[in-house]
């Protein structure tokens, strides 16, 4: 572990020891950067883009009523990707960092993560708040009745689809229905525009109210509310920290590089050894 100490930045030593050990209520604010070790598109990466279309042009109610079916194809698309990804060591550092804080006795911290991303690759985290949804979460248009799903397809008419460039168009009754009701299923996402669920919002009240350190991971800060967590944490005179490839945010320590690189070490859960793959 000595070794290990001296062979980190100075700057990590420093956030360690002044901000990491000292603080009490410890917040993970996630994007799509946090996932990108794994292979899962960012949104303003050239992944941005699914056939012709913006993402963000196809996460609307609006999308979805007009073509119902190129939605599902999107999902859909999502969905087979992401079920062959595996989380990355930024998941697994702070699946371990969790781990650190509940196990501490006497318990002097808390952590929660907060994560913009659906594709679920943070399920390894028990106080985690996916304020965005998940992939692999439906909800019925009709009924409203919201279930898990890792069904793939999810619809049989979908199978295949993954692979064109073009829109398959499928009438509605071949698209994924509720096993209640019959009704149109969509995915259970937060669309643009789309306000979030009062109880997640809640959630993340609570979190961000008492929160003394934000770690901003792999997000660009453009999307709302999220993008205004990091100035409500300061204003509240907490620290920021930010684990990004690119400067995005100004704060208080800033940790350029991959966070599958970086996260770890300043977390001090990585155990010096650099295992890429996580089982
Ligand atoms: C709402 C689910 C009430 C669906 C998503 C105030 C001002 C302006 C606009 C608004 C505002 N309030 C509300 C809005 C409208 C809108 C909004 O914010 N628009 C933006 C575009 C300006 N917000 C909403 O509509 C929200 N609803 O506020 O309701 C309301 C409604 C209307 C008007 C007022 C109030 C709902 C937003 C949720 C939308 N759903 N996802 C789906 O996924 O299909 S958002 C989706 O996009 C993601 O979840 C995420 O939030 C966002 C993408 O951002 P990132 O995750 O940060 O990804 P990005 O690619 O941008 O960046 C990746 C970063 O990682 C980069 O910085 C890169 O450098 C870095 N990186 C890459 N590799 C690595 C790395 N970092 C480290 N290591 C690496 N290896
Ligand atoms: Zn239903």
């Amino acid at each position: 572990m000595r070794n290990f100490f001296l062979s980190l930045e100075f700057t990590t030593v420093l956030f360690v020891i002044l901000v990491l050990n000292a603080s009490k209520h410890i917040v993970a604010l996630c994007g799509a950067g946090l996932s990108a070790e794994s292979g899962v598109p960012t949104f303003r990466g050239e992944g941005g883009f699914w056939r012709t279309f913006q993402a963000t042009e196809l996460a609307t109610p609006k999308a979805f009523e007009k073509n119902p079916s190129r939605v599902w194809e999107f999902y859909h698309y999502r969905r087979e990707l992401v079920l062959t990804k595996k989380p990355n060591r930024a998941h697994k550092a702070l699946v371990d960092f969790e781990k650190k804080v509940l196990s501490a006795n006497p318990k002097t911290q808390t952590f929660a993560v907060i994560t913009q991303n659906v594709d679920g690759l943070s399920s390894n985290i028990k106080n985690l708040i996916e304020m965005h949804g998940s992939l692999f979460k439906t909800r019925c248009t009709k009924c409203g009745d919201r279930t898990e799903n890792y069904d793939s397809p999810i619809a049989l008419a979908l199978k295949g689809t993954e692979n064109s460039q073009f829109d398959i168009n499928l009438p509605i009754e071949k698209l994924p229905s509720c096993s209640k009701c019959k009704g149109l299923l969509r995915p259970d996402v937060v669309w643009f525009g789309e306000c979030l669920d009062n109880d997640i919002l809640m959630k993340i009240d609570v979190e961000l109210e008492r929160c003394d350190l934000l770690l901003v991971i792999g997000t660009s800060g453009l999307v709302y509310p999220a993008a205004a967590y990091a100035s409500i944490v300061s204003a509240r005179g907490g620290k920021i920290a930010v684990f990004n490839i690119e400067k995005t945010y100004d704060a208080d320590f800033e940790f350029i590089g991959s966070c599958g690189e970086i996260l770890g070490n300043a977390l001090m859960v990585n155990d010096g050894e650099d295992k890429h793959e996580v089982v």
